[in-house]
């Protein structure tokens, strides 16, 4: 018991360091598939501050790692807003999200059967 009160917090610093620049960031968000992972990261692409994304489409957690001098989580989670998702407890742009193809959008406002989302889902 003593040995892994030591060894695990020294394990969860090494993470800490050996990871690359600036901040990183983890947000949730209503990414539904293959072609939301692709907008989300083109948008985060875009945005100023922002070094890398990576989308999960799994656990649809966005990855990020920003400049703190130059962004906020606020004004990335509007972005993800703006593009027609859900981050964390801010929701989507209502018009940004309406013009998500169906198959992006949550399962209950998707049209049965709907074609055009060739990625499968669940
Ligand atoms: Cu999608």
């Amino acid at each position: 018991m003593l040995f892994l009160a030591f060894v695990l917090p020294g394990m969860m610093t090494m993470a800490q360091t050996s990871s690359g620049k600036g901040e990183e960031l983890k947000i949730k968000t209503s990414a539904q598939c293959n072609m939301c992972k692709d907008r989300i990261e083109k948008a985060m692409a875009y945005e100023k501050g922002v070094y890398e994304s990576t989308l999960n489409v799994e656990d649809k957690v966005l990855t990020l790692r920003y400049n703190p001098k130059k962004t906020t989580p606020e004004k990335i989670r509007t972005v993800l807003n703006n593009t027609g998702y859900d981050a964390d407890d801010t929701k989507a742009d209502q018009k940004a999200y309406n013009k998500l193809p169906d198959c992006c959008k949550k399962p209950e406002d998707r049209h049965v059967h709907s074609d055009g989302c060739e990625h499968g889902h669940e």
